[in-house]
């Protein structure tokens, strides 16, 4: 088979999520909250991964996993749809991108010439979803209720927009830069998943239309064949199976931007619980978080002998500084020992080696960026439950 056979192959796999049920093994998770209940499911190209709802089809990844390297494997990378209307069958070698609205020459781009006619580049970075850890916010909100897992770590290689653009000519006037992808509403009156970008954001040489993630073509759930990266940025603007680039001149209206995936103009991105901001913007990037991985709540370590921390740090691009580890829920701090720097978009590994007296403690996990941001000791409230960043707790019993 030749490499682009094999890949419409594999890409027709997506035929078999048309059901998107999912082979479930039986088992399940509890993630821990109320009604935390899920159950393990396979589909195509992934792993048991957690079951949130299977029409769309929408996985989190088992928290275990970010323990086990900093890049997340594409078989772990969690999964989020908003309309069950996805593709069903994408053929590589008939497929176009069309980049087109307020530019000089509109463009037809095949896969092959994406690879071949411009520079290809590669970044690794954090895609998140805005609801990440949605589950945990009291008083409870509406949507996903998702545990920690709706995050990942990817190499992305694909071509940065600015060549796309560049090619295309932008001209002048233009405002944005709306993405579109080849999933649509099942029905009428729910509004396409079209997402955009301020035009100087869309030509700051970041923003990325990938290819490949981890070395690999994208998964099909991830997005195959192409999808948008936008480092720093939530997951919602990382459009997947993108398949329309358009420059408008003035701001778009779309639902997903004017409506949906909005949050309090202010400071805090939070509101008093229960209430609702009286003025909104949309959502943009990471506020900085951390997790220790090596340990569970409830975990039990030895007493009086040295239990090796380890876990996580990320941040919407300003470099992570230092991780601060508290044995006793906050009123002492230690330093942490920081990893391998794949660059300010990534995960950032951190160590710590602490002594715990016989007994229960409860770990505080806190990072801070270079330019000065940290995280609330006491999580922050917005209606929809978008960007807790909370100082994370684990309790653990030394014996
Ligand atoms: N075409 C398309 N792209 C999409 C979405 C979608 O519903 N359709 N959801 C977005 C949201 S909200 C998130 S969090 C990310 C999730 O990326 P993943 O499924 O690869 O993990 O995809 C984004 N891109
Ligand atoms: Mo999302």
């Amino acid at each position: 088979m030749s490499g682009i056979d094999r890949r419409f192959f594999v890409a027709g796999a997506g035929a078999a999520l048309l059901g998107a049920v999912g082979k479930s093994s039986g088992g399940t998770l509890t993630l821990p909250f109320a009604n935390g209940k899920r159950p393990l499911v396979t589909l195509p190209g992934k792993r048991e991964m957690i079951l949130l709802t299977s029409r769309p089809p929408q996985l989190e990844t088992p928290f275990s996993v970010f323990d086990q390297g900093l890049l997340t494997p594409n078989d772990a990378f969690f999964v989020r749809y908003h309309l069950s209307g996805l593709p069903t069958e994408i053929d590589p070698r008939s497929f176009r991108l069309a980049i087109g609205g307020h530019v000089e020459t509109p463009l037809q781009l095949t896969l092959d010439s994406l690879r071949r006619d411009f520079p290809v580049s590669d970044i690794v970075a954090v895609n998140q979803c805005s609801g990440n850890s949605r589950g945990f916010v009291t008083p409870r909100v509406a949507g996903g209720q998702l545990g920690n897992g709706a995050m990942g770590n990817a190499r992305w290689q694909g071509v940065a927009l600015k060549h796309l653009l560049a090619k295309a000519g932008v001209r002048a006037g233009a405002a944005q830069v709306t993405f579109n992808g080849l999933d649509n509403p099942p029905a009428d009156g729910v509004a396409d998943f079209v997402k955009a970008l301020d035009i100087d954001h869309a030509l700051d040489g970041e923003v990325m239309v990938a290819f490949a993630m981890n070395g690999e073509e994208l998964p099909f759930l991830n997005g195959y064949p192409l999808r948008l990266v936008v480092p720093g940025h939530f997951g919602t603007y990382w459009v997947k199976h993108l398949s329309e680039i358009t420059v408008v001149d003035k701001e778009f209206d779309g639902y997903w931007m004017k409506t949906a995936y909005r949050i309090p103009d202010n400071d805090c991105r939070c509101v008093e619980p229960g209430t609702k901001p009286d003025k909104t913007v949309p959502i943009s990037r990471f506020n900085v978080r951390s997790f220790l991985t090596s340990h569970q709540d409830g975990a039990k370590v030895s007493a009086g002998q040295t239990t090796e921390l380890r876990g996580i740090a990320f941040s919407g691009g300003d470099p992570i500084k230092r991780v601060l580890v508290s044995p006793d829920n906050g009123r002492n701090w230690q330093e942490a020992k920081l990893g391998e720097d794949l660059g300010r978009y990534s995960f950032r590994e951190w160590k710590l080696g602490l002594k715990l007296a016989s007994g229960r403690h409860a770990l505080r996990i806190r990072a801070e960026t270079a330019g000065g941001e940290t995280q609330p000791m006491e999580p922050r409230w917005q209606p929809a439950g978008y960007m807790r960043n909370v100082v994370e707790t684990t309790n653990v019993e030394a014996v």
